[in-house]
């Protein structure tokens, strides 16, 4: 049977794991590539209790493990492998590790918040490992867009360098246009459908906590690679 591995790569808190379990998980949000029956058991152990989690709107739990498989079959039969490579081996030090990862990926996902924290040492990262990458596909993807972009906004058509919105890209425009088109807003919270307001309240302490989901985007990346990976026509 062929198998292909993809890896998340990204920092911890960008919300990879969140990503995953709303791609993969939400009935609504259309990611239809999986044969359910061969993959229900995997997914029942791994992202379908965090997707329950953020329905409810309660805390997700960490990744605890310094990588997760998750195993899982394509309708055509193909195993396919997501990789959720926590973020500290993402951005530290541990070459060989990133090596040993990189070596087994047959395609790669580099996960970014917008507007997050430390972001040139995120794609510091990105650049180095990108490289190493070669001609594999490989897309980048921006989360927790609702934060900034309303429901309505163009961005989420994705056209071509929309991520110039934020001029705090600007010192990365050389390495975040390696990926050509392959640059996505997703959001795993995403927005109400009839308030179009972002699906999000706010927590006794002022966290904002996710309300009644509703991902936006978050399937558009894996179809692309899925595509790339000539796993659909
Ligand atoms: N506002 C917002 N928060 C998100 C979104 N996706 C994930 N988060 C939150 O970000 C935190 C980290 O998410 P997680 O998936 O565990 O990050 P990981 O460490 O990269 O796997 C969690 O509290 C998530 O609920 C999003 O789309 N919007
Ligand atoms: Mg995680």
């Amino acid at each position: 049977m062929t198998k292909k591995t993809i890896a998340l790569w990204g920092d911890t808190q960008v919300g990879k794991t969140t990503l995953l379990a709303a791609a993969l998980c939400s009935q609504y949000h259309g990611f239809d590539l999986l044969d359910l029956n061969a993959s229900n058991a995997e997914l029942g152990q791994t992202l379908a209790p965090i997707w329950r989690l953020l329905q409810k709107g309660m805390p997700t739990p960490p990744t605890s493990s310094a990588k997760i498989d998750i195993r899982l079959t394509c309708k055509g039969g193909t195993e396919v492998h997501f990789r959720d490579v926590r973020g500290a081996i993402a951005s530290g030090e541990d070459h060989n590790e990133k090596l040993k990862i990189i070596d087994g990926s047959d395609a790669i996902i580099f996960v970014l918040e917008w507007n997050g924290r430390n972001m040139a040492d995120q794609f510091n990262a990105v650049s180095t490992i990108v490289t190493m990458f070669d001609k594999r596909p490989k897309a980048l993807v921006f989360t927790k867009c609702e934060k900034t972009f309303e429901a309505v906004s163009e961005v989420w058509d994705a056209f071509p360098e929309w991520w110039r919105e934020n001029p705090a890209l600007a010192p990365h425009s050389q390495v975040i246009s390696l990926f050509g088109t392959a640059v996505w807003p997703t959001s795993s919270w995403g927005y109400d459908n009839e308030t179009w307001m972002p699906c999000a309240i706010l927590g006794e302490f002022g966290q904002l906590i996710p309300f009644r989901i509703n991902p936006k985007g978050v399937e558009v990346p894996f179809y692309f690679i899925f595509r790339e990976l000539g796993l659909i026509p």
